[in-house]
């Protein structure tokens, strides 16, 4: 094992098809510069294969809205899974610390639907969830909120496909059993709510009664979680993709041949000025480096008082599975060497590559003393 390799994150995503997991990782990523703003630290697609993928979702994204109106259809949905390599770093070093996030097809939770010859893939799928340390739940809040009557809140379950999220939460949650010393974080985020909260000029503000149906039609996923993972810390980040838009009607179409025997869509406006503004994507990322910073301080106190034998510990890792202990172990490792350096401030491409670990990790512990916004909520 070397020193050099970059630590890599995992970052686990569950939710139906159409949900918003692609937008909900492309307005990360989109959102990053301001909230990074003013830091020495970016955060930036590693590779052309994910840059694409950004590029690709940022111009389907830009160009619904410039169209006026849209619905869920509006954007072309995942075909196979993508992996979204993104690094978070000081400078174009290249170094830093490596964040990865699989997307993959919604329609695969359905068994079903799921094609028999992408069961392979979808078993990938899942065992990359089962390992990543951060779980994000895209929930629909449209289809939440718009339920008007019994028939319709009876098809929620079948629409937002409830028993499968909970099937893969239950599956990330019983892992974390096996991996005690690892900080785990599971994050419900609710997309598709800029009419519910009053802060966006939503014309019907619900974030008291959106809070409480995520809770109600969520509560067997939290209970899966926390009797699994009674050390994972839950949260609750709403997030807009896109900000500038308004719910228009939401249609419930009887459809006896679907599960739940109802289809949902939701049309949106946009709102002026018509321009993306990306909201609570900020308290996602705050929720990260909380977990990472955690994490190392515990590693570096667990080795500094000579309890825990990283290097012993990390190795056994390393030949087991790849785990967050062991990345979380390099990266420690790699800013108590800078630190140890630093008082030697020599003018070699290693001492700046010091320095840059240095500034990311104390970044890192910064955006992790952030505030987050009213909207966020421990669960
Ligand atoms: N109004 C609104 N629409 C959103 C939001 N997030 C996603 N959408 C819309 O929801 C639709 C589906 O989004 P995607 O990100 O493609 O959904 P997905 O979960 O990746 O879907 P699959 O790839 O089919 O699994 C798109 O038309 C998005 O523009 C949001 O926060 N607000
Ligand atoms: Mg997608």
């Amino acid at each position: 094992m070397s020193l050099n390799q970059v630590p890599e994150f995992k970052i686990g995503i569950v939710g139906p098809t159409r949900v918003g997991k692609t937008s909900l990782i492309a307005s990360i990523l989109a959102d990053s510069p301001r909230i990074l703003g003013g830091t020495p630290v970016t955060l930036k697609p590693r590779g052309a294969a994910t840059e694409r993928r950004v590029m690709n979702r940022r111009a389907d994204l830009d160009g619904a809205v410039l169209s006026g109106k849209f619905n869920a259809r509006a954007l072309v949905g995942t075909t196979e899974p993508a992996y979204f390599q993104l690094a978070l770093e000081t400078g174009a070093s290249g170094a830093g610390l490596r964040l990865t996030l699989l997307d993959f097809p919604g329609s695969w939770l359905r068994a079903d639907i799921r094609p028999a010859d992408q069961d392979v893939d979808w078993q990938k799928c899942r065992a990359f969830i089962a390992e990543s340390s951060v779980l994000l739940i895209p929930i629909d809040a449209s289809v939440l909120m718009e339920a008007a009557g019994p028939r319709h809140r009876r098809a929620v379950p079948a629409i937002l496909t409830t028993p499968e999220v909970q099937a893969v939460a239950e599956e990330w949650a019983t892992e974390r059993l096996l991996r005690p010393d690892e900080p785990a974080l599971a994050i419900l985020v609710p997309v598709k709510c800029e009419s519910y909260f009053a802060e966006d000029g939503g014309m019907i503000p619900a974030s008291h009664a959106l809070l409480d149906t995520v809770q109600q039609v969520y509560e067997s996923t939290l209970d899966v979680i926390r009797s699994n993972a009674p050390r994972a810390r839950i949260l609750y980040c709403p997030v807009d993709t896109l900000g500038c838009v308004e719910l228009l009607s939401a249609d419930w179409e009887p459809s006896p041949a679907d599960l739940g025997g109802y289809k949902f869509e939701a049309r949106f406006g946009i709102r002026r000025p018509a321009k993306i503004k990306v909201r609570g994507a900020e308290d996602v990322l705050i929720a990260m480096c909380q977990q990472l910073t955690e994490a190392r301080q515990k590693a570096e106190e667990a080795e500094t008082a000579g309890l825990w034998d990283l290097a012993e510990k990390a190795d056994a890792l390393t030949r087991q599975k790849e785990g967050f202990l062991r990345n979380i172990w390099l990266w420690a490792n790699g800013t108590k060497a800078a630190r140890r350096d630093d008082a030697g401030k020599k003018r070699t491409a290693a001492e700046q590559s010091r320095q840059r670990a240095l500034l990311l990790a104390d970044t890192v512990d910064k955006l992790a003393r952030r505030k987050f916004s009213e909207r966020a909520r421990t669960l």
